[in-house]
């Protein structure tokens, strides 16, 4: 019998009636509404008032009808977006912008127990660098898994750019499962990109090297400085990265930027842009420029045209080497077999974007006005009728641009990235600009051709853009992000005219909702984000996720998706000694746990095992044992174990950490280490 709520309710209007006892008696006071931009008419009268007393003009009224989502409504669809440099990812309801969920990847995040269990913590430390266990990330870009070329909703994974390494988390409860590092190389920026059936996660490495673990100076950069795609073949049974089947592609020592997938009539082949085809090795004297400069002096740089069905083919067959225990398809093999192709693309390329019937591939440069937009027909022509203009100075054979190139159409200054939508149209963000440009696909829409469409302003410097579903091949329109670096003037007013000064030096980055779905685009919503910089995300019809509401049976290991051997049935709570190791077996339920009073001695290595062993929807408790450094997070059915050695004694309270009932406070123990 739960008589929590009850008491609940009882301790809330208590705190009700003490809030409002402690509000100031006099109302706040408005300040007259600005000018509006136009009358909303047709609204109720109250309606009307309020437009009016805001200071809302109509399309700020539309915005804010097209992007309400009443309380105990759900959203139409689930962004995913990277947080940057806080290592996470965060999911954001659609077109509500409210955030869901920060989904603990790459860095320890205590609410969700992440990095403190041994589980979660086994999954931080296969992400050592050397040895080094890391406690953040920079997350890029994620993807979610396809089948055919459509989301479906399974797996989500995500690149940490600082590291080199590549995670995987699982849908069904929205926890990363597996981080792999990559044994190659120090960072990467082209991943994760998937092929429209997920066999392969594809990682382009970004700074150029040597191998890890080796040294070389610049005037080597040449010879000893590599580049890299990694290959790495993702086993949906096993909802895991299979390393043993996995490879990568040596490249010259570019900085190798974006990627994308084929589809389509593309299927098979991976493209990604590069810069730096200069091999600068910046500042190494006073004449020398900055890497700022000489890695932009030509006005070209080599799109990476990667034949993977090949390579794979040629990695079965065993024609590799092994760096660092890896294995990796030299580039002369990967130029003999037909694996390796480079067209020109201008220029300091930033962004390629395959289009959803997979025809073309457009590429956006940061110091060209242009989107360049290639067409897999020609390149493949030009392939197989060995249509070349030379090599590289590594003997990668390039197609001239003219042959590749399907298109180009000046849209503005520092286009980036491009999404598409269900119409024909691509929207490609331009940076400098600070724009979004929409234009057509001539080979969809022949009554448009090749054509800029026009262009919204966005606040500010955006980079990439999140379109429902905009990078599959059935995109859903009607939804578009801008995915904005600066807030300059958004979430700050003047501090002398007594507005919200804003939020200290640091500033969120903006990302903005636009409504694609009419002739014109329209921003209808900012939602600042206070975690990092988002850089890319995806956008996913919700009725595509089956999520898990709690585990399937009580003892869930989530890492194993099975019960596990440690797991505590009801009845079954002891404390087992073994010399000086001593195992608890602990179980939480609402409102306490089983045991509440532990002893060990000073210097035993414990090992404590906790089963949730509540079945409700909302039945979760956390586990904070202060002390020693340890938060849990233990959700319906879930299991958790953490290990330590008892060196401190004295009384350690633990509790839960979630507020589970109304005697939520009460559900706490003591752990004595005696001297
Ligand atoms: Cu920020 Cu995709 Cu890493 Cu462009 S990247 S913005
Ligand atoms: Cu369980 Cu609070």
């Amino acid at each position: 019998m739960r008589r929590g709520p009850r008491l609940l309710c009882f301790l809330l209007s208590a705190a009700l009636v003490l809030s409002a006892c402690s509000k100031p008696t006099s109302p706040p006071s408005f300040e007259s509404p600005s000018p509006a931009s136009g009358t909303v008419t047709g609204l109720s009268a109250d309606a009307a008032a309020i437009a009016s007393e805001r200071g809302l003009s109509p399309a700020d009224v539309a915005a804010a009808l097209k992007t309400y989502v009443p309380s105990g409504k759900l959203d139409e669809a689930v962004m995913f977006a990277s947080g940057g440099h806080s290592g996470q990812v965060i999911a954001i309801g659609i077109p509500s912008m409210r955030i869901l969920k920060n989904i603990g990847v790459f860095t320890p995040e205590s609410w969700q127990g992440w990095g403190y269990s041994d589980e979660t913590r086994a999954v931080l430390e296969e992400g050592s660098v050397e040895g080094q266990l890391l406690t953040w990330g920079d997350t890029h870009h994620p993807n979610i898994s396809e089948t055919n070329g459509e989301y479906d909703g399974e797996y989500l994974f995500i690149n940490d750019k600082a590291n080199a390494r590549i995670a995987v988390v699982d849908l069904k409860d929205w926890e990363t499962k597996q981080i792999v590092k990559n044994p190659l190389t120090l960072s990467n920026h082209g991943a994760t990109f998937i092929d429209p059936n997920t066999n392969y996660i594809f990682e382009a490495s970004q700074y150029a090297m040597p191998w890890t673990g080796e040294y070389a100076w610049m005037d080597e950069y040449q010879e000893k400085f590599r580049g890299s795609l990694t290959a790495w073949k993702f086993d949906r049974a096993k909802g895991r990265i299979d390393v043993e089947q996995s490879f990568a592609i040596e490249l010259p020592p570019y900085w190798q930027d974006l990627c994308d997938a084929g589809k389509g009539p593309s299927d098979g082949w991976v493209f990604c842009n590069s810069i730096n085809t200069e091999m600068a090795t910046g500042k190494l004297t006073e004449d020398d420029p900055y890497f700022e400069t000489s890695t932009a002096a030509r006005d070209k740089d080599y799109l990476h045209i990667v034949n993977w069905r090949k390579a794979e083919e040629v990695f079965k067959a065993g024609n590799f080497v092994r760096i660092n225990d890896f294995p990796v398809i030299p580039i002369e093999t990967a130029v003999k077999e037909g694996i390796l192709f480079f067209t020109p693309e201008p220029k300091s390329p930033h962004g390629v974007d395959v289009t959803p019937k997979g025809e073309h591939i457009v590429v956006g440069g940061k110091l060209d006005p242009h989107v360049s937009i290639y067409s897999i027909k020609k390149i493949e022509e030009a392939i197989a009728s060995g249509n070349f203009e030379g090599t590289d100075p590594y003997g990668v054979p390039i197609i001239p641009f003219d042959v590749a190139l399907e298109a180009q159409i000046e849209l503005g200054i520092g286009p980036l990235h491009t999404v598409f939508d269900d119409r024909g149209y691509a929207y490609t963000s331009l940076f400098i600009d600070s724009a979004v440009a929409k234009w057509s696909i001539g080979s969809e829409r022949p009554e448009d051709g090749w054509k800029l469409i026009e262009k919204v302003p966005v606040q500010y410097n955006v980079g990439h853009l999140a379109a429902l579903e905009g990078d599959t091949v059935k995109p859903g329109g009607k939804y578009l992000v801008a995915l904005n670096k600066w807030s300059l003037d958004r979430f700050s007013g003047d501090a002398e005219k007594g507005e919200f000064p804003g939020t200290g030096p640091l500033l969120p980055q903006n990302l903005q909702l636009i409504d694609i779905s009419g002739d014109t685009m329209q921003v209808i919503y900012d939602m600042p984000m206070g975690i990092g910089e988002p850089h890319y995300a995806q956008i996913i019809k919700a009725d595509r996720l089956q999520s898990w509401s709690v585990y399937p049976e009580n003892g869930w290991d989530p890492m194993t998706h099975s019960v596990s051997p440690y797991a505590v049935a009801a009845g079954e709570e002891r404390i087992e000694r073994n010399g000086n190791e001593v195992h608890i077996y602990m179980t939480a339920i609402r409102s306490h746990f089983t045991p509440e009073n532990i002893v060990v001695k000073k210097g035993d290595k414990v090992h404590w095992h906790i089963t949730n062993i509540d079945r409700a929807k909302d039945a979760v408790h956390g586990f904070g044992l202060a002390a020693y450094n340890v938060a849990l997070s233990l959700e319906p059915g879930e299991h958790a174990d953490f290990t330590f050695v008892a060196d401190k004694e004295g009384v350690f309270p633990f509790y839960c950490t979630e507020f589970c009932s109304a005697l939520h406070l009460e559900m706490m123990g003591y752990l004595h280490v005696e001297p």
